[in-house]
């Protein structure tokens, strides 16, 4: 469980940024969009003064080497990926504050104070690296664009910097048989003057500070406890590319910054940006909390570099409270692969015309927290349609359907005296509910939250069954009225509840009760668990919340989203 909460409580989240060399698919938005989103949803519905930021990171080689492939300039082609992301990531509702680029000056001015805040603390040396040169491309080659065998675990396909099997990080010298996956041609090492930021010496503090996490998940503490178990060696923070921060500092003005020194820089210049002035009421102070979302590869970033960074400035930020890391999300036991045609590719997805509540519903359902887990056809269809519809869409749409059908659209809240056992029981069940939903979203644990929701709105069926609205309706209609009283008061309840997982319902949901105001509204979330339906209360109109998923529909639905157009195909 995260600290406390204060009075004025702040909540930072960041969801890591993507590098803009290919679209997304769903396994992206599982690793980081989804989880940080439906996180900013619950603390602003809880009334925690929420800010979500983002943004591309377009530092580096892989875009560079994207735009030459190509053959277009990388301004053209950042400023294009960079929309395709945004819009991605619209459509699926991510709320995001601001979503900003690593290439606006903002953020290069922003990693140079960084830089030189660690420079003069002396957290910065001077030293040789080794490095890949491509003889045939007459250039280095960064560490991602050179492939090998892991030193470590013996994987064919490590990078230069890290395996992706793994997760270990080593030294260019270290990988076996170096080529550059750009040619495939055999790449060489050679040794040039670089800039090295002092891990070694932050070693003890880090190590400190690291054994007082305990909220974060096991397998994040156990990777960055590894490293901490080899010990840290002094990292090099510069490179010779041409594409991302330049250095500010003399001898050194024809290299640029590592994309991994800047990139979670990004995260404070996508707030300051969004909030020249009140910046800093986010990333500082007691009031705030950060929470990073992203992905198992990018753990040890996160948990051992950034902190590092951060100590080594002296604290222009605070440290992350939080480091949620994400497994991988595969699919139908494999990669996602686009040019295999594996998968499902988010460009495609408004083509099918589904409701994004759909798959971040099911997205949510397979959620890679604690483990690997994939996305599988069978079980979308059977998860969607027996447990988003048959559960949850099925409580609300017999409950409003039968108001309207059959009371002519109204309920009546009974006296506190009218109230059944059946009432009661209801009432505590909800109040037990929302209270272990709150505490998993507290604690970031979405898919536990999501499945509590589930279990509250079955209490709902079962209830609707015990009580035999459609006999008892033949007898006593007034009667009724107080019985469906307390299932529309769970509707509401419902609605906010799933409102951070699927947005659209919940507003869908909220309008179709036929209330005031929004189900979002801050603070709403408190008011979850109470009577608030007004004493006397006629609905609006109810209507099916999702559409089943059928086989033929799927058919389809599969064939237009495995097939995403590659990078060239964007630029026609
Ligand atoms: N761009 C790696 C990735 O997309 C990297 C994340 C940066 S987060 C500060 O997986
Ligand atoms: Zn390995």
């Amino acid at each position: 469980m995260v600290n406390k909460k204060t009075k004025n409580q702040k909540i930072l989240i960041t969801a890591a940024l993507p590098y803009i060399n290919n679209v997304p698919h769903l396994g992206h938005i599982a690793g980081s969009h989804l989880p940080a989103d439906i996180f900013a949803r619950y603390c602003r519905s809880k009334g925690y003064e929420t800010l979500f930021v983002g943004g591309t990171d377009e530092s580096g080689s892989p875009s560079e080497i994207a735009a030459e492939e190509i053959g277009i300039s990388l301004d053209v082609f950042s400023k294009k990926l960079y929309e395709i992301h945004a819009e991605i990531y619209k459509w699926f509702n991510i709320s995001y504050d601001n979503f900003s680029r690593t290439s606006k000056s903002i953020h290069h001015k922003t990693t140079q104070e960084f830089f030189k805040a660690i420079y003069d603390n002396k957290y910065i040396k001077e030293g040789v690296m080794n490095v890949f040169y491509s003889p045939t491309e007459k250039r280095f080659l960064s560490d991602r664009y050179v492939r090998g065998q892991c030193p470590k675990c013996g994987f064919e396909g490590a990078s230069g910097d890290q395996c992706e099997k793994c997760t270990s990080v080593h030294d260019p010298t270290e990988l076996k048989n170096p080529k550059s996956s750009i040619t495939g041609n055999a790449v060489e090492i050679r040794s040039a003057k670089h800039l090295f930021l002092r891990l070694d010496q932050l070693e003890p503090k880090l190590k400190k500070w690291i054994a007082k996490q305990k909220s974060w998940r096991t397998q994040v503490r156990s990777i960055a406890q590894g490293w901490i178990k080899e010990g840290l060696h002094e990292r090099s923070i510069t490179r010779d590319l041409k594409n991302g921060v330049s250095v500010p500092l003399k001898g050194y003005e024809d290299k640029v910054l590592y994309v991994w020194f800047d990139a979670p820089i990004g995260y404070v210049s996508s707030t300051k940006e969004l909030l020249p002035n009140g910046w800093k009421s986010f990333w500082k102070g007691k009031d705030v909390q950060i929470f990073h979302f992203l992905g198992k590869d990018n753990i040890p970033f996160h948990t051992i570099f950034w902190p590092a960074t951060i100590m080594a400035s002296g604290g222009i930020v605070n440290l992350p409270n939080h480091v949620a890391g994400y497994q991988y999300l595969n699919y139908e036991g494999g990669k996602f692969s686009k040019s295999k045609k594996r998968g499902i590719f988010c460009e495609k997805l408004p083509e099918t015309g589904i409701d994004s509540d759909i798959i971040r519903a099911y997205i949510t359902f397979v959620l890679p927290e604690t483990s690997d887990s994939e996305f599988k056809w069978e079980d979308f269809k059977n998860r969607i349609n027996a447990d988003l519809i048959g559960n949850f869409g099925n409580f609300i749409n017999r409950t409003l359907k039968f108001v309207n059908g059959k009371l002519g659209g109204e309920v009546i809240k009974p006296n506190e005296n009218e109230f059944t056992k059946n009432d009661k029981e209801l009432m505590k069940k909800v109040n037990t509910g929302v209270q272990k939903i709150t505490d998993y979203l507290e604690a970031a644990e979405i898919k536990k939250a999501f499945s509590e929701a589930f279990a509250l709105s079955a209490q709902g069926n079962k209830y609707f069954d015990d009580c035999k609205p459609w006999v008892l309706v033949r007898e006593d209609e007034e009667k009724t009225k107080k019985i469906l009283y307390n299932c529309v008061n769970l509707c509401r309840t419902l609605a906010i509840i799933f409102s951070p997982f699927v947005p659209n319902a919940a507003k869908n949901v909220w309008k179709q009760i036929g209330l005031k105001g929004n189900v979002d509204d801050p603070k709403n979330w408190d008011t979850a668990k109470d009577y608030e339906i007004p004493k006397k209360h006629k609905i609006g109109n109810p209507e099916a919340l999702f559409k089943r998923l059928d086989d033929d529909y799927l058919d389809n639905f599969k064939e237009i989203t495995a097939n995403a157009p590659d990078l060239k195909q964007l630029f026609k």
